[in-house]
């Protein structure tokens, strides 16, 4: 079983990351994860505090001559910020007197985290609640896809609208170019609308939302399950990308599109083995399901989007009410972030890989990456046609 925590308050000393599960014998290095801690802290439209940081996880356990030894793994990747709130977030009680935060910022977890747990401060709430925990499921999501690619898989991500800009989305993604583009989106034309839409926001002292899409590729059929409702896979990726902060909606493959359509047309044609590829068995016409059927992944892609609201904190801020009156005030305003749709397509990928990873291990198990690899490849030996197995 694959299992991991997260700790770490955004600006404490550092976030935390125990991974349990991961099998033995598996290549893995600081630097690999580096490559996506990088990706996510890029984008535009991001605000001062990714000048601070320069996310590097460092490997404390669990890996020797840089294999995995299939101990837990744990990393820490340092707040360099902290430096700059060692009295307002300092572990013992201090002699001074902190400004308290008590604007409640509307769309925050301000409000319902404070009431929760009692508090007369809100930075008790903001500190966790912030985005900055995300760097600690990219590093996670960065082992798991590194076990994954040992199964052929590669995970891609792109933004496919920010704020009313929609990307005229080709049909062969040059993965290379969205990379390189500063909102990573496929359509040239549109980043430049988008940039255009994060300059006005910001100019407007507000916030942007939009969509990004993930990708898998290259996903083994039979990953999840159709028998009971917790083991279904696409519930545990809607659950899963539901938790990246700001989510606000989840598709799978053609999602609520496919409300407009019909049957016929929205299911995904089962060819006949002539038309097969030699790597790709159960070939279908299309991929409106996203890579899931019945809960269980169906060997084609898995295509999911998620909706991210607009960040809550608003340079201009919201009309709001004090923790401690009652009365009418402004939204506490705090250093933030412009738009984050473009760093989430890193998270999305780490979610899809975290949940990938898990149900890999549950179907074909293993203490080494050797047992698992031979457990897969005698499951792909089985999943052709009936009457042509050996
Ligand atoms: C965040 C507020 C900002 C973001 C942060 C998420 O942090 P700060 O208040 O320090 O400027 O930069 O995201 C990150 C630090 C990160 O690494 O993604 C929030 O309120 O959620």
């Amino acid at each position: 079983m694959l299992r991991f925590l997260t700790a770490g308050e955004s600006h404490g000393k550092a976030l935390t990351v125990i991974i349990e599960g991961v099998p033995a014998g598996l290549p893995l290095s600081e630097d690999f994860i580096a490559g996506d801690l990088r990706r996510r802290q890029g984008g535009y439209g991001r605000g001062r505090r990714q000048k601070i940081e320069q996310d590097r996880a460092e490997i404390m356990s669990g890996v020797r001559h840089g294999k995995t030894l299939g101990s837990p793994i744990a990393l820490s990747i340092q707040n360099r910020d902290w430096v700059n709130w060692t009295e307002q977030m300092s572990i013992d009680p201090i002699e001074s007197e902190i400004q308290k935060v008590t604007r409640l910022r509307p769309g925050h977890a301000d409000l319902a985290g404070i009431v929760k747990y009692d508090f007369d401060d809100v930075r008790n709430v903001l500190e966790r609640a912030s985005a900055r925990e995300t760097a600690a499921r990219v590093a996670v999501g960065a082992v798991c896809k590194r076990l994954l690619e040992e199964l052929g898989m590669d995970f891609r991500s792109h933004t496919v609208q920010i704020g009313d800009v929609d990307a005229l989305v080709p049909p062969e993604i040059d993965w290379g170019a969205v990379e390189e583009s500063p909102v990573r989106c496929a359509d040239a034309a549109g980043a430049e609308k988008m940039v255009a839409a994060i300059d006005a926001a910001r100019n407007a002292g507000d916030t942007l939302g939009g969509i990004v899409e993930g990708r898998v590729e290259r996903v083994p059929m039979g990953l999840g399950s159709h028998v009971h409702w917790d083991r279904k896979i696409d519930g545990r990726l809607a659950q899963a990308l539901m938790s990246i902060h700001s989510v606000k909606g989840v598709e799978i493959g053609a999602g609520f599109a496919a409300t407009r359509t019909t049957g016929s047309k929205i299911h995904d044609v089962i060819l006949p083995l002539s038309q097969w590829r030699p790597d790709k068995p159960w070939a279908r016409a299309t991929n409106n399901a996203g890579g899931t059927e019945g809960g269980i992944t169906d060997g084609q892609d898995i295509v999911v989007r998620i909706a991210l609201k607009p960040i809550a904190t608003l340079p201009r801020a919201l009309p709001s009410a004090d923790l401690m009156t009652g009365e009418e005030i402004p939204a506490h305003y705090e250093r933030s972030d412009i738009c984050v749709v473009p760093a989430a397509g890193i998270i999305v990928e780490a979610m899809c890989a975290i949940v990938l990873a898990t149900a890999a291990l549950e179907k074909f198990g293993g203490d080494s990456l050797g047992e698992m690899l031979r457990n897969w490849r005698s499951f792909e030996a089985t999943i052709g046609p009936r009457s042509l197995r050996e």
